[in-house]
C-alpha cells in the first residue's frame, strides 16, 4: 500500500515554474495525479479558472499542490514541504538545510523566473525594448552564475550530492540551468563554471527531469507568441 495520501499537483501545460516540481516527484516517485490545465491561445479561459480555489488555491495562482489535506501555493514553500514530506530533510544538518534553501530560492527567483520575466517583459511592459532588456538580463545573469559557481564550490555541493538523496534545490537548480541554456540560446554559457557544467550533466536527478521532458513538447511560458519573442532574443544575443 502506498505511504502518501491522494496527491495532486496543478499547473498550466508549461514548464514555467511547475516542471521543477513535476520533475521532482517523478524522480521521486512519488503517486500524483498531474492536472494540467490547458489555456486558451489568449488565454481567455484563465479568469474563471482562476475563480476556482479547488484548483488555484488560496492565493488563486499556479503552482498549487494538494497533499492529502494540506493545500498550498508558493513554489518554494512547496519545495521545502516536498523535502520535509519525503525525508530529504533528514539527511541535512541544519547549516547543509539552509545552504539548500538559499539555492533553491535563488535558483528559482534570480534564474528561472528571471528568464519567465524576460520572456514575457514586453507583454507586461509594453514600452519595453525586448533586445535591450535581453542584453542587461543576460550580463546579470552571466554575472550570477559566476557567483553561484563560486558558492556551490565552497559549498561542496558535488561531493556531498553523491551522499544524499536528490533535493528539491538540485531539481530547481536543473530547471533553471536548463531553462537559460533555451531561453538565451547557449548564449549564456555555464560550461566553464565547473561546479554548474558538472552539476548540470551528473545531477542524480537529471535523467529522470530529462525523461519526463521528453514525453511532452512544453513552451516555457503561457505568454502568447513566445516562440516570436523567443527568437527576437536568439537573435539580438547574435547582434552582441
Ligand atoms: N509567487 C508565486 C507566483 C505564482 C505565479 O505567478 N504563477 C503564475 C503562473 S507561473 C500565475 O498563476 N499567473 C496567473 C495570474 O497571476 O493570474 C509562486 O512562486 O508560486
Amino acid at each position: 500500500m502506498s505511504d502518501y495520501p491522494a496527491i495532486s499537483f496543478h499547473y498550466f501545460d508549461l514548464r514555467g515554474r511547475g516542471q521543477l516540481i513535476r520533475g521532482f516527484l517523478h524522480h521521486h516517485q512519488v503517486p500524483f495525479t498531474d492536472e494540467r490545465i490547458v489555456l486558451a491561445k489568449d488565454n481567455s479561459n484563465w479568469p474563471v479558472i482562476r475563480q476556482n480555489r479547488d484548483l488555484t488555491g488560496d492565493f488563486q495562482k499556479l503552482p498549487f499542490i494538494l497533499w492529502g489535506d494540506t493545500r498550498l501555493n508558493e513554489v518554494l514553500v512547496i519545495l521545502d514541504f516536498l523535502d520535509r514530506k519525503l525525508g530529504n530533510a533528514a539527511h541535512l544538518n541544519d547549516l547543509d538545510w539552509l545552504q539548500h534553501r538559499q539555492l533553491a530560492s535563488s535558483a528559482f527567483l534570480d534564474l528561472l523566473v528571471t528568464c519567465i520575466n524576460l520572456i514575457w517583459s514586453n507583454v507586461f511592459h509594453p514600452q519595453a525594448n525586448l533586445p535591450a532588456t535581453t542584453a542587461i538580463v543576460k550580463k546579470r545573469m552571466q554575472a550570477h552564475l559566476i557567483t553561484m559557481n563560486q558558492t556551490l564550490e565552497e559549498w561542496d555541493w558535488i561531493r556531498k550530492m553523491a551522499d544524499r538523496p536528490v533535493m528539491a534545490s538540485d531539481a530547481v537548480l536543473w530547471e533553471a540551468l536548463d531553462v537559460i541554456r533555451l531561453t538565451f540560446n547557449d548564449q549564456v554559457r555555464f560550461d566553464a563554471l565547473e561546479s554548474l557544467s558538472v552539476f548540470y550533466a551528473e545531477c542524480a536527478g537529471a535523467e529522470s527531469f530529462k525523461a519526463l521532458l521528453a514525453r511532452k513538447v512544453m513552451t516555457i511560458t503561457g505568454r502568447p507568441g513566445e516562440a516570436e519573442a523567443l527568437l527576437v532574443i536568439h537573435n539580438s544575443l547574435t547582434e552582441d
